[in-house]
């Protein structure tokens, strides 16, 4: 009896190694991660943020559930960095450039016309450079698992058709909150104010800013076609979405939940960047429907825009320390053939 007992514990033990993969299903303690993101549920943003949540949950055999948070419930952007760095809130997904006063690597991605494709920023991001400026932020309180896709930026206003450079002369303009930004569209000649995302909407609304900038996406998700008019086709930087975990929470995880974790996050980057894309391929056709006036720039208008925006290189190249300025040149230039 004794030794049936001992062989059908042997054997249950077996089955539940099996059915988990190579964790076994005590490795996972119940955890409730409160994920926090900006834009809403029917965003890019908010439909990514449910992939990673039935994956974890799935992964760790329903023990770790994600609660989502969006449209910046739990705050904007900055203020969940914070929330994370002191253990009050585990996960958030968030712009790469509100992470700029906390770690000045990340500015690297702010470099307007850094990326011509998205073929060049999958391969740097998800590279040695993507990880090396991630790594930076384990310091600072912070994990970042993985980039997904925010998008290339484009321009609306509210004022008149930007087909040049003068046109966006005393444009009151909504930039991220940080320098790089600032400068950029200061540059232009724009007047630039720098805001949380979370207010933006009801900014233009009441014209306290006449534009902003954000890709298709967000353009069409946060409904801006009803306060804005104008759309300029600028392309002028590639935005990441960067995946954040408090570390003061992650250091308490085992492995196995790290696992979970880090494996979730790449399905949900994979499926992200697929689904955005997808999306923008088809948002300027719904902006033009939904009535916004859909300005390309032409190639000339273009050059010089770029030429004036690359004066902001030399500042970015020096906060983000001249190695990963020159390793980032170097590996651009190969993925180019150079
Ligand atoms: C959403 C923001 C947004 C970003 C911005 O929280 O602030 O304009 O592009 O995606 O992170």
């Amino acid at each position: 009896m004794k030794l049936f007992r001992r062989s059908l514990l042997a054997a249950l033990s077996l089955a539940a190694l099996a059915s988990t993969g190579a964790a076994i299903a005590q490795d996972f303690k119940p955890r409730l991660i409160r994920f926090g993101y900006g834009l809403n549920e029917q965003s890019n943003q908010g439909r990514a943020a449910k992939v990673f949540a039935e994956a974890v949950e799935k992964a760790s055999g329903g023990k770790m559930k994600i609660r989502a948070i969006g449209a910046a419930a739990l705050g904007p952007d900055t203020q969940m960095q914070q929330a994370l760095i002191g253990g009050a809130q585990e996960m958030m997904v968030g712009s790469t450039a509100t992470l700029v006063g906390i770690t000045a690597e990340m500015a690297l991605w702010d470099t307007p016309f850094l990326f011509n494709n998205t073929r060049e920023a999958d391969a740097v991001l998800d590279g040695p450079i993507g990880q090396k400026v991630l790594d930076k932020l384990q310091d600072k309180g912070l994990v970042g698992l993985v980039y997904w896709e925010n998008g290339f930026r484009n321009l609306t206003n509210s004022k008149r058709p930007v087909g040049k450079l003068e046109d966006l002369n005393g444009i009151k303009l909504r930039v991220m909150q940080n320098n790089v930004y600032l400068d950029s569209f200061k540059t232009l000649g724009a007047n630039a104010v720098p805001l949380p995302f979370s207010e933006l909407f009801s900014a233009m609304e009441t014209n306290t800013v006449d534009g902003q900038e954000n890709p298709y996406n967000t353009i069409l998700s946060s409904k801006f076609y009803e306060v804005q008019k104008f759309l300029s086709v600028t392309n002028h930087v590639y935005s990441p979405w960067v995946l954040l975990v408090s570390k003061k929470w992650w250091d308490g995880l085992n492995a196995a939940e790290k696992k979970v974790l880090q494996d979730a996050a790449r399905a949900s980057r994979d499926f992200e960047r697929k689904d955005t894309r997808e999306e923008a391929t088809r948002a300027l056709a719904d902006l033009k429907a939904k009535g916004m006036q859909i300005n390309e720039l032409s190639p000339a208008e273009s050059a010089r825009m770029r030429d004036k925006l690359t004066k902001v290189n030399a500042s970015i190249a020096t906060q983000v320390g001249m190695d990963l300025w020159r390793d980032t040149q170097a590996e651009l230039a190969k993925l180019r053939g150079q």
